[in-house]
């Protein structure tokens, strides 16, 4: 079908999104290819790929499996389809912990600058928060400084990702409830170190090691859980120490936010540490003057992906887009630099920017491009060094071609920045009204929905009807990352979208000036959902697997996805994905994850690609919570 669609039909299939279809026909006129472009070129997908039975492990390889039981059955080394499947979901779900960690590791080592002394331009933002951390920790306060207790916590942070011995991770420990502790530990999957896990997940996956789905599968959730209850959770922790904790603000959603009359820089990526440098060095009259002096009216920076939510929180520095709009930026032809850190950053950037004036920027060692500047940020003179990288954008305003500038003028208001601190204190400072509101019915459940845009799905369709459905169901939906963005975009995170709500969830979120879907920030910030659901779970003396709640990824696409969806099954959620995971190849594996998961965890994933259905699923999931409770239905 997708085939035989012309371009037009294609172009206004690929998004819902009003700004999407204009940008794909200049993008057409220009010669200019974006992921939609490639996509349709991919078509169609190795079959081998799809169903996760390729193996490409060792040198003996690449093996692949005949899923029709014609060909080979097993590889060179003899692993069958439920091994290499096995194998392949759980190296992808190493990068994604990984990669999360590795964030993590960026901030714990700055927050360790500001300890030492030499990270000069970060700070401790919020004493309270880091006063809040050390005592879940176990650390000491009374008579301490606030840096004596700084440094006692970065010392297990530190620890967290190399930790030499058996203990289960201290922010995991501090943090999970004891239930799922407990469960953990029999079942053998409690995470010890955060990189000890992904590399076990790489030892166990090489040739000749471990063949079993079920033990390759339980060494994923041990893995996912190091990410979610202490990697994800220290890069949130931390970010909100040093930048301050988000408070719900008001700010501008789309690529309207893009303006003719200024310098338009775009941040993406996902780190905060230069994001919000760039952000607060825009401001800098020394640079507004520099912006004057080449004719623009001043900086205007917007964000992109997550790097984007964690300014748009925090500072209300407008966001552009999500993940499949990062090219789209670009071909407006307004753009005079993208500024990057990693993850979600196209390596096209490169290649669409060489027909525009702008220049993409890398700023990371681990990140770089050919093709683009690499200007490395310096973290020990990040002000200077996040100056010395805009200046590049602003320089470049001069090479704007004004007749080939098109920005669309859709932008939509939304208020977020729903960290668990900016919810309890709308609850007026405790959980017992939401623990009501659910006991009650006016509120049926939670929904915590989250990730990506994926050119598979049409771009926010899934985001959007899945949400749509929930909320006028009652049930109160959270979410971080791509979903986020798409929400605010598409005018969920207004106080009138209460509208859109069942007449219980309505009745709460008037009463508390609140929209029915929250933005609770980046991708990292799924680990405020993990804390929340705690402590709902403590506040009512059940297990999180008890609660009437349930997640979805329904256009995720990241290796990172993976692992946020795993450490919420082994936390003891039901977990949507809406698209297809690369595991159908093996039927022990899609039962494990599917079936046998419940069992063990009291979490499983579903595949649903129908948001709707998908959503009623979520719905009589909760339901059947509701009944186990004795709860009204
Ligand atoms: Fe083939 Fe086994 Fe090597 Fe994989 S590990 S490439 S299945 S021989
Ligand atoms: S940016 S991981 S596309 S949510 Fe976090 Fe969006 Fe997914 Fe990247």
């Amino acid at each position: 079908r997708i085939l035989r669609a012309t371009k037009r039909e294609f172009y206004e299939q690929a998004s819902i999104d009003p700004t999407v279809l204009p940008l794909l026909e200049k993008a057409d006129r220009e010669g200019v290819e974006t992921a939609w472009h490639r996509y349709l070129k991919q078509q169609p997908q190795c079959g081998f790929g799809l169903l996760g039975v390729c193996c490409r492990n060792c040198n003996m390889g690449p093996c692949r499996i005949d899923p029709f039981g014609y060909g080979p059955d097993k590889g060179i080394c003899g692993a069958d389809a439920d091994t290499i499947v096995a194998r392949n979901l759980m190296r992808a779900l190493a990068a994604g912990a990984a990669a999360h960690s590795d964030h993590a590791r960026d901030i714990v080592e700055v927050f360790r600058g500001i300890v030492d002394g030499w990270a000069k331009d970060y700070k401790i933002a919020d004493e309270q928060k880091l006063l809040g951390i050390a005592r879940a920790l176990g650390v000491k306060t009374d008579g301490k400084s606030i840096m004596e207790v700084a440094k006692e916590v970065v010392e297990i942070a530190e620890m967290e990702f190399g930790k030499p011995d058996n203990s289960p991770l201290r922010f995991l420990n501090a943090y999970a409830p004891e239930r799922r502790k407990e469960l953990w530990r029999k079942l053998g999957i409690t995470p010890r170190a955060i990189d000890r896990e992904v590399t076990e997940i790489m030892h166990r996956t090489h040739m000749g090691v471990d063949a079993d789905p079920l033990n390759l599968i339980a060494q994923g959730l041990r893995a996912a859980l190091a990410d979610g209850w202490s990697g994800s959770m220290m890069a949130t922790l931390f970010s909100d120490v040093m930048f301050g904790t988000p408070k719900p603000i008001k700010v501008w959603a789309n690529l309207g936010v893009l303006r003719e009359d200024s310098v338009n820089v775009m941040v993406h990526g996902h780190n905060p540490l230069l994001s919000m440098q760039i952000a607060e060095v825009a401001k800098d009259p020394e640079m507004v003057e520099l912006a004057k002096s080449v004719g623009a009216e001043g900086i205007n920076v917007v964000g992109m992906c997550c790097t984007g939510n964690e300014v748009l929180m925090r500072l209300g520095i407008p966001i552009a887009g999500n993940f499949l709009q990062q090219e789209l930026a670009i071909i407006t032809g307004a753009l005079e630099a993208v500024i990057v850190d990693y993850q979600c950053i196209m390596p096209a950037l490169v290649d669409v920017a060489s027909c525009y004036h702008t220049k993409i920027i890398t700023t990371e060692p681990k990140t770089k491009i050919p093709g683009a500047i690499h200007i490395e940020f310096d973290k020990a003179n990040a002000r200077e060094s996040a100056k010395k990288i805009l200046k590049v954008a602003v320089e470049n305003f001069k090479n704007r071609v004004k007749e080939r500038v098109f920005i669309p003028k859709e932008k939509m208001e939304a208020v977020v920045g729903f960290s668990v601190e900016a919810i309890l204190s709308a609850l007026g400072g405790s959980l017992e009204p939401l623990a009501d509101a659910l006991k009650s019915g006016k509120i049926k459940g939670i929904a915590g929905v989250v990730g990506c845009t994926n050119p598979k799905v049409r771009h926010d369709s899934s985001h959007v009807a899945i949400t749509k459905e929930l909320i006028a169901n009652d049930i109160l939906v959270v979410g971080t990352g791509c979903w986020a963005i798409a929400m605010s975009k598409h005018g969920f995170f207004k106080p009138e979208a209460a509208e859109m709500a069942g007449p219980g969830l309505r009745e709460v979120c008037k009463a508390l000036g609140i929209p029915p879907a929250l933005h609770m920030g980046s991708c990292v910030d799924c680990s405020r959902m993990l804390i929340a659901l705690a402590a709902l779970a403590d506040h009512l003396g059940v297990d999180i697997s008890d609660l009437p709640a349930a997640g979805s990824a329904p256009e995720w696409y990241s290796e990172k996805a993976v692992s946020i969806g795993s450490y919420f099954v082994a936390s003891g959620l039901l977990v949507h994905l809406g698209t297809i995971p690369q595991v159908l190849g093996s039927k022990r594996v899609v039962e494990l994850l599917t079936k046998d998961a419940e069992s063990l965890v009291g979490g499983k994933f579903f595949v649903e690609t129908d948001p709707v259905k998908a959503a009623r699923v979520m719905i009589e999931h909760i339901r059947e919570k509701r009944r186990k409770l004795g709860w009204p239905e």
